[in-house]
């Protein structure tokens, strides 16, 4: 029967099959050997001798469509994408939360984690949240005129998240965002219950004690499910080729053809007739997305090289 992972533990794979029940389930067989860790010679013979797919691991992730068979996972469905950290398959959709105050908006955070999500295939959407501490149009404005769904909340007095809920439905939704911004607290109103607070637990022992505790998926509504990634807040966009970055600012895309150069960085003094250049002087795109394209650019080209070179 297929069925959806919402939780793993060690080697104890929790599941809900299609008629929404839930299983406590093995991964054996050719998923995984016994429990014990392939090397990679071995983990690359099993690859080729089955056929779980492109994405290279054997072992199934909250979010990974599978068969189960006796409450055992007898096949991982093809992933239509895979994120490392915190490790989850099959997102749909990402929601980055940025806060107008305490703590103040990062908005060179929001433009790698965007440029992350256009990275991975996955759709992105940008509620700011403590829009009672703030004025929240300018922000508005300059990411829905990039392309984006900008939503405003207060999520303490439940304000806007009924909105944000209509978003969410038919997708396995995950939250980003800085430490103290409010996602939980989103979280927590959608649900209209604490859901979190296994979250909240382990960022209680962020000071001491090294817990590690599950990616979970909750289920809001038929198909649509909310990861709770503990510990984590922001992805790592380090697998981004820098020389791709232009490509994953949609805002820029429609400019990149009037580029004189091909492969143009859209950085440099020598690089005439530039097509992006261009577009921030007439004000098409806006100066604080191009300053933060150069500055990402130059923090992924320097990790670039430092790890090859
Ligand atoms: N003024 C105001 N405060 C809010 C709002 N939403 C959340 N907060 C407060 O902001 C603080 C942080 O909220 P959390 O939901 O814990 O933030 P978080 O993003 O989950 O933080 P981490 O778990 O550390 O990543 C809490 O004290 C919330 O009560 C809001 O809309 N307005
Ligand atoms: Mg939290
Ligand atoms: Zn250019």
């Amino acid at each position: 029967m297929k069925a959806t992972v919402i939780q793993n533990v060690a080697n104890r794979y929790k599941v809900i099959d299609e008629e929404d029940n839930m299983h406590i389930c093995i991964a054996r067989g050719k998923l995984k050997n016994n429990n014990q860790v392939l090397n990679k010679r071995e983990e690359n013979a099993l690859k080729l001798a089955t056929n779980y797919g492109k994405i290279n691991t054997l072992t199934p992730v909250a979010g990974d469509k599978v068969e189960i068979e006796n409450e055992a996972i007898t096949k991982i469905y093809e992933r239509t994408n895979y994120i490392k950290r915190p490790k989850i398959a099959n997102v749909t959709q990402v929601v980055f939360v940025v806060s107008l105050k305490e703590p103040e908006p990062d908005i060179l955070m929001l433009d790698k984690q965007l440029a992350f999500a256009e990275n991975m295939g996955i759709k992105s959407i940008i509620v700011l949240n403590k829009c009672d501490l703030a004025d929240c149009s300018n922000l508005k404005n300059v990411y829905e005129k990039v392309g984006y769904t900008v939503l405003e909340t207060q999520a303490k007095n439940n304000v806007g998240v009924d909105k944000l809920k209509d978003y969410l439905k038919e997708n396995i939704t995950v939250f980003s965002g800085n430490s103290g911004v409010g996602k939980s607290t989103i979280i927590n109103s959608l649900f209209g219950k604490n859901i979190t607070e296994e979250g909240l637990v382990s960022e209680k022992n962020k000071r001491g004690k090294n817990t590690t505790t599950a990616v979970t998926l909750y289920e809001l509504e038929e198909n649509t499910y909310i990861a709770d990634t503990p510990g984590f807040s922001t992805f790592d966009i380090n697998e981004i080729d820098y020389k791709n970055l232009d490509k994953e600012f949609i805002d820029f895309i429609p400019f990149i053809q009037d580029c004189k150069y091909v492969g143009c960085s859209h950085i440099y003094e020598s690089e005439k007739e530039c097509g992006v250049k261009r577009a921030v002087l007439d004000g098409k795109i806006s100066k604080s997305r191009y300053e933060n394209f150069v500055k990402i650019y130059k923090e992924l080209e320097e990790n670039y090289k430092r790890r090859y070179n």
